[in-house]
């Protein structure tokens, strides 16, 4: 039987002292992965705007009045022509995003359509559409959704300051649901809500100790959308943020943890303690759904100081993604990069 986090169990992991954890972190993150190498994926917003969810850190919430255009659903050719833009830049994961609290049945159809073209070009997909049913999500899954993001945010305890309009308990039960429907599942959470350093603990709590914990766990720094009730939030200290970076890690040795939005306001060195700390994957690309990301350019001076090196992606046979861009601007040897993946 798997072991689980227990809150004091977890309290001690995120009292250690910083070097310490930044140590076993590490020593975790080598047993799985290789510690150079790291996942990439590009966003795209497929629906953006006039959500009916009151999610108080979203610009694309209809209660609040931000700066974000609401767009209909996309027309298939965009969003095929933005994931061949994503894969010939090197992503290997196109992601995509609705501001929806559900998907009506008959978007289902043309979602399987979309997953269907993308997964043609070879690219892994993942899709974050609000709840879902059983019967969506088997649809999805036989689509080929390979992911399906959807995020815990906080702890529970927390969850109503956050959002109102849906439970915590709505949002695990769609992560069974993903989990039955065969989808792996991206679930992870926002630091910066306001929320307390017991909330952190009780959320990567919560998504350790899941029955299969979440194969990919976004931590997000929240981005301040004016026009949001948290836009006047407090600054997270960034050590604080690497802690909890380095707790998922440890606290989620296998799974892969991305770090998020708010890269676009983390200095380079922030950014290296959190690979450091066993960050192994990012979003890549100048816009997240609504806000800004890190210029492609600054990655890739980032990537390049650091020598990390995007994941060879088994499947991916085409020898055009063997030779993207990302990896010839990144002068990567053809060795380094067929040997990144030693899991
Ligand atoms: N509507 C769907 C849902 O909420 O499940 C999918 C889209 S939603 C924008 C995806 C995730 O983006 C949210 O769960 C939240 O964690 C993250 N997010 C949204 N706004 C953010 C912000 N201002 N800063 C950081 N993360 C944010
Ligand atoms: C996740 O955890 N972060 C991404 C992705 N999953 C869908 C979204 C971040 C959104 C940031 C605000 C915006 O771009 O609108
Ligand atoms: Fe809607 Fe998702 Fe934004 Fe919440 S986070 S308001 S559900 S788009």
């Amino acid at each position: 039987m798997k072991k689980k986090w227990t809150a004091d169990k977890t309290r001690m992991l995120f009292e250690k002292p910083f070097f310490e954890l930044m140590f076993q972190a590490q020593q975790e993150h080598r047993k799985y992965f290789n510690p150079n190498s790291i996942q990439i994926s590009t966003l795209l917003s497929i629906k953006t705007g006039s959500c009916p969810e009151d999610c108080k850190y979203c610009p694309q919430s209809a209660r609040y009045k931000t700066d974000v255009k609401k767009e209909s659903l996309l027309e298939i050719e965009k969003i095929i022509n933005a994931a061949k833009k994503a894969k010939s830049s090197g992503s290997s994961r196109f992601c995509m995003g609705a501001a929806w609290k559900n998907p009506k049945e008959q978007d289902i159809p043309y979602l399987e359509k979309i997953i269907q073209e993308i997964k043609k070009l070879g690219m892994e997909t993942c899709m974050t559409l609000g709840s879902l049913n059983d019967i969506q999500a088997k649809k999805l899954s036989n689509a080929g959704l390979d992911f399906y993001n959807h995020n815990l945010d906080t702890s529970e305890n927390f969850y109503s300051n956050v959002v109102t309009t849906r439970t915590y308990q709505e949002r695990l039960n769609t992560l069974n649901v993903v989990r039955n429907s065969g989808i792996k599942i991206c679930s992870g959470g926002i630091i910066g809500l306001g929320e307390k350093k017991q909330d952190r603990i009780e959320l990567l709590m919560t998504l350790s100790n899941l029955s299969i914990p979440p194969e990919s766990v976004p931590i997000n720094m929240l981005v301040k959308i004016p026009g949001t009730p948290m836009e006047n939030n407090k600054n997270v200290d960034p050590f604080d943020f690497i802690r909890i970076i380095a707790a998922a890690r440890i606290m989620m040795p296998k799974s892969y943890i991305r770090l998020s939005a708010g890269r676009k306001n983390m200095n380079d060195q922030t950014q290296a303690m959190c690979f450091m700390a066993g960050a192994n994957s990012i979003f890549y690309g100048c816009k997240l759904l609504t806000a800004e990301n890190p210029e492609e350019q600054n990655d890739l001076k980032l990537l390049k100081k650091l020598n990390l090196h995007p994941e060879y992606q088994k499947y991916n046979t085409s020898k055009k993604f063997k030779y993207n861009s990302l990896v010839s601007s990144l002068k990567i040897n053809k060795n380094q990069y067929y040997n990144a993946d030693i899991s």
